[in-house]
């Protein structure tokens, strides 16, 4: 197994939990848990005490604000307690320290090749998506040029750039919403969301652009036309709901409304390239979507542990439509700080050394599981164009039947191999022919 330990530069996208629910181990303050919560990390001191995460018997989740925690309790709790399920104080949620492995360019103009693209290439992505040295087969070419409603992929994670001259063209915009007017002007519940949510409750100090959300959604879609990147699923659309500020920081409940978000706006994969310690009410919000159908794409995380000794979520979650996804190197040995798990890590995908787009028309390589999980949401928008009557389901089994084992080169994940998404296409077409 190569070793490559994550440094102080290491790009480590998951967030951490890092304050956590001061309640969880004190039953005198707030919690009203259907089950005793069984996980001591949930404990910890930075719960945001003014608003409340409320899980209700019906399924809904709510949000409240608290002016005072007695007064909460009597006023909106006591009175409609055979409703609730749950309640727990909103959490404050960080990116690990972020840093990228190599200088930002900023020549649109270099040849793909110029810039590493190892992962498109070990995933034989050119056998499906072929670039200009490589024509595509007719018939892949008529059934990618055919569709016409893009599939639709959730980025829940830090602002993406929408003007990136190689995401631009990839994103679905509410046309509808007219954007910084300060109204709701499509009356679907947000103000100003022509760019995607936005669901900041932690202002940031950072004068410069998180690049993570950026990075994330040019490794599933940016347009290689435009650019040196060449995104796995160049004809699916980006929706990007914003809830990690610009230093790195949001909440609890934040992600929970940019997960509704972007499946309100029809995204089928929902790529989550973050996580914590804490399952709580992000395990019913994680439910609500695997109830919709969605495909729900999860990073394993960079803490080189075994996630049965040490879970994290969603990476944990044990949901149907879930794959949880660790990094593969590019001698495709499983990454040294990648998580890992047969039992609730899928598949792996390159996440070392991976170049992506960042914001003011630059890219960047970085490294992490966070870098792996898109290549594996692009490679399901990539299924799911060619196929759109495949359920997640289906698509699911595809990624995973179909995964490259090297000897000796063991995965320590379920599948034991790496994501490869021509040989997916193959086995889809054997699923639905
Ligand atoms: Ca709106
Ligand atoms: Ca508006």
């Amino acid at each position: 197994m190569e070793v490559r330990k994550p440094s102080g530069m290491l790009i480590s996208a998951l967030l951490t939990f890092s304050a956590l629910l001061a309640s969880c181990s004190k039953p005198s303050k707030l919690t009203v848990a259907s089950e005793p919560l069984k996980d001591s990390r949930c404990a910890g001191a930075n719960a945001v005490k003014s608003r409340a995460i409320v899980e209700w018997e019906d399924g809904r989740i709510s949000f409240e604000e608290i002016d005072g925690v007695e007064s909460f309790k009597n006023k909106f709790m006591a009175p409609q307690i055979h409703l609730i399920k749950r309640v727990q104080f909103d959490q404050i949620v960080k990116l690990h320290p972020t840093a990228m492995t190599t200088q930002p360019e900023s020549n649109l103009d270099l040849p793909t090749n110029v810039l590493r693209d190892w992962g498109q290439r070990i995933i034989e992505m050119d056998k499906v998506v072929p670039d200009e040295k490589s024509p595509p087969s007719e018939k892949l070419m008529q059934q990618i040029l055919d569709e016409d409603s893009p599939v639709i992929v959730g980025v829940v994670d830090s602002y993406v750039d929408a003007k990136h001259v190689q995401l631009k063209g990839q994103m679905v915009f509410n046309i509808n919403e007219i954007p910084e007017n300060g109204k709701d002007d499509d009356n679907n519940g947000f103000v100003d969301d022509y760019f995607g949510g936005k669901f900041i409750s932690v202002p940031a100090k950072a004068e410069k652009r998180h690049p993570h959300g950026t990075h994330v959604a040019g490794i599933i879609a940016a347009d290689s036309g435009l650019g040196p990147i060449r995104g796995i699923a160049p004809k699916a659309k980006i929706v990007s709901a914003q809830f990690i500020n610009d230093d790195g920081e949001g909440t609890l409940s934040d992600s929970i409304q940019a997960l509704d978000y972007v499946a309100m706006r029809g995204a089928r994969i929902i790529n989550a390239s973050w996580g914590g310690p804490c399952p709580d009410s992000l395990g019913a919000a994680f439910k609500n979507l695997e109830s919709q159908g969605i495909l729900l794409v999860v990073a394993a995380g960079n803490d080189g542990r075994d996630l049965e000794a040490s879970p994290t979520y969603p990476a944990a979650f044990d949901l149907s439509t879930q794959l949880t996804v660790g990094a593969s190197t590019e001698n495709d040995f499983m990454a040294g700080f990648s998580n890992s798990s047969f039992f609730s890590v899928h598949l792996a995908a390159p996440g070392v050394g991976i170049w992506s787009t960042i914001p003011g028309n630059q890219f960047v390589a970085m490294d992490g599981t966070s870098m792996a999980a898109p290549f594996v949401s692009g490679a399901a928008a990539l299924l799911w164009g060619l196929q759109p009557s495949a359920t997640a389901l289906q698509i699911k089994a595809a990624l995973m039947g179909s995964v490259d084992r090297t000897p000796q080169h063991e995965f320590r994940v379920m599948t034991q191999g790496r994501l490869n998404v021509y040989k997916a296409y193959q086995k889809l077409l054997t699923i639905i022919p």
